[in-house]
């Protein structure tokens, strides 16, 4: 197959690009179509109604949002609302396929991993997430055994939660480091950010720094408003501030100005952008020892890596952040997370994808 490559980029069905709810998939999708393009391919991204992702266009398409499948149990069925989004985005895509030499479908549901068998055209399947319902790894398996090389994930910690992890190609992630800016000065403050959502376990950073007296500084949507209401009731002497979500500008000023990033996630997250952001700055990790965190952080080079729901483990660390140069976390970003590192691993992972297709052809 000759460069450069004409791809299809299909968004989540979960959020509308921009809001911030698509959390790491809406900046996987803006990175590697930033540095798709500037590599010369022609890409084109599809997502639901609403969606801006400047300075690209966004073919937009009408439809109710999927429910996120953190809302469901191990045991729950596919559901899909009347006029799917989902189903509605996968029907341009059978439409204009023939115009595109790949499909990479960026969401983490059942129909597009179906429907591979019934595209011409290869459709490659980034999973953002761990194993969660037994019907998702069922349907994953099968694309991983019969279209070899198709699935790829973010991380090894992510892939071993499945049972197909040795078919799985990992493509960690990546930030355009140019916005990011390494900052030496901290100021007093510690920083946490992410979706508000229990999952994310953000009473744990707020008893830290209540236990700690640090002043901690909150970035994200607040996706589940009941939940951070209690947050703020159950810790009422906690000195911490809620910022907004903000534009990756606007967080990078921010965040290089913190002693630490606190990642204190519930569940096993596939990867941790904001980790990888925050190295980009030079803030050192404070990281519960659970999923893509584990690779990500170098143990007590580029931050801590924390027994996982220990609260104490997080003040400890906090106590030996000088032990830490902020230098050593910009360039550990430098070297593993940069948009041309992300890039040749997201290249080499299509280009398998489009030798085994054109191989396929020629035996037919
Ligand atoms: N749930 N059903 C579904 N589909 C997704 O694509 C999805 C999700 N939950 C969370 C999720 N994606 C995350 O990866 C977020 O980054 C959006």
């Amino acid at each position: 197959m000759q460069l450069p490559y004409k791809l299809l980029f299909i968004s989540t069905p979960v959020s509308v690009i921009g809001t911030g709810l698509g959390g790491g998939v809406e900046l996987a999708l803006f990175n590697i179509t930033q540095e798709m393009t500037r590599r010369g391919h022609q890409v084109e991204v599809v997502a639901p109604q609403g969606s801006v992702m400047q300075p690209f266009t966004v073919k937009e398409i009408a439809g109710e949002l999927q429910i996120p499948v953190q809302n469901q149990t191990r045991n729950s069925p596919i559901t899909m609302p009347k006029n799917s989004v989902l189903a509605n985005m996968w029907e341009y895509a059978r439409q204009v396929q023939t115009q595109y030499d790949l499909i990479v479908n960026f969401s983490y549901d059942w129909l597009p991993l179906y429907l591979t068998s019934f595209f011409n055209t290869p459709i490659a399947h980034r999973i953002s997430m761990s194993s969660w319902t037994d019907a998702m790894d069922n349907i994953i398996e099968q694309v991983a055994i019969r279209f070899p090389d198709t699935i790829a994930v973010c991380t090894q910690a992510q892939a071993a939660t499945f049972k197909f992890e040795q078919q799985c190609t990992c493509l960690l992630n990546g930030v355009d480091l140019s916005i990011y800016q390494f900052c030496n000065q901290p100021s007093n403050n510690l920083a946490w950010v992410g979706r508000i959502s229990p999952e994310k376990g953000i009473e744990d950073a707020v008893a830290a720094a209540q236990i700690t007296g640090i002043p901690l500084k909150i970035f994200g949507v607040k996706q589940d408003e009941n939940y951070w209401q209690k947050t703020c009731q159950d810790y009422p002497d906690a000195p911490i501030e809620y910022m907004g979500f903000l534009s990756t500008v606007e967080l990078q000023k921010e965040l290089g100005q913190c002693l630490a990033l606190l990642v204190t996630p519930h569940c096993v997250e596939a990867f941790g952008n904001v980790a990888i952001e925050a190295l980009a700055c030079g803030v050192p990790l404070i990281a519960y020892s659970r999923g893509g965190l584990t690779e990500i952080v170098q143990d007590r080079k580029t931050g801590f890596l924390v027994e996982p729901d220990s609260v104490q483990g997080l003040v400890t660390a906090i106590q030996r952040l000088d032990q830490i140069d902020r230098y050593a976390c910009r360039q550990q970003a430098e070297a593993t997370y940069s948009l041309e590192a992300l890039g040749d691993r997201v290249e080499q992972w299509l280009q398998n994808i489009l030798n085994n297709s054109t191989q396929k052809k020629s035996i037919l």
